[in-house]
Parts: structure tokens; sequence; C-alpha cells
């Protein structure tokens, strides 16, 4: 499996405005926001996609749900409300094949699928 950009922010090859790192997780925000606070969460490990996780991930898996928690807080949508989202390949309309969780918040997100 071939790393992509994201490897290169977890080691700090590149910059990227990170706002939590531990030893199983990163977590930083997108490079072009859909919503007043929009983050991605990943595994320091590459796993490509969602369709690629091994019960030996779940520490990691489990580990993006409590940093989101954190990270909501912190940014002050807890309260409200927000969106995690995982897109998973072509259909899912992945665009980086480095499994990413996507934390949308700080206004109504709408319905889940415009379509
Ligand atoms: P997805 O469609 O789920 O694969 O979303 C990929 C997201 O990654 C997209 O919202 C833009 C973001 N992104 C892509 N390249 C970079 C980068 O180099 N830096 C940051 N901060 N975000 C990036």
């Amino acid at each position: 499996m071939e790393e992509t950009i994201f490897s290169k922010i977890i080691r700090k090859e590149i910059p990227a405005d990170i706002v939590y790192q531990d030893d199983l997780v990163t977590a930083f925000r997108d490079i072009n926001p859909q919503a007043p606070t929009h983050i991605l969460i990943i595994p320091n490990k590459l796993i490509p996609t969602a369709a690629d996780v091994e019960v030996e991930d779940e520490a990691a898996l489990g580990r993006m749900f409590t940093v989101a928690r954190k990270i909501a807080e912190k940014e002050g949508v807890a309260e409200d409300g927000y969106r995690l989202l995982v897109n998973c390949k072509e259909h899912g309309h992945q665009e980086v094949m480095h499994l990413h969780m996507h934390l949308f918040g700080g206004k109504p997100l709408g319905r889940m699928l415009s379509a």
C-alpha cells in the first residue's frame, strides 16, 4: 500500500494545522474546510480505507472517536452537535487513500445526503 500526503503530515514533513497527536492518531484542520470547524482525524498507521480495517486496528479506531469527542468540546461545537463522516473508496468519494474521519461543526449541517 502506498503512502499518501497524510503520512507526511503525521511525520511533520509537510505543514498542517495539527490540533491533536498521540501514539495512535493525528488530527489536523482540513485544507479545504466545508464548515466553520472541519478537522480530519486519522490513524497514524496507514489503513487505506474503511474496507481495510482489521481487528488489530480497533484501538486506533476507538481512539479516533474519543479524540473526536475531545476536539468537538475544545472547538465549542459539542453542545450544538456535529457530524463525523468516513468516505470509503470510489462511490464514497474518498480522495485520499489513508482512512480519515471528518469532523464537521459550527453550523447546521443539513441532511446527511444531498441527492
Ligand atoms: P475525502 O474526500 O474524504 O478523501 O477527503 C479528503 C480531505 O482531505 C479533503 O477534505 C481535503 C483534505 N486534504 C487533502 N489534502 C490535504 C492536505 O495536504 N492537507 C490538509 N490539511 N488537508 C488535505
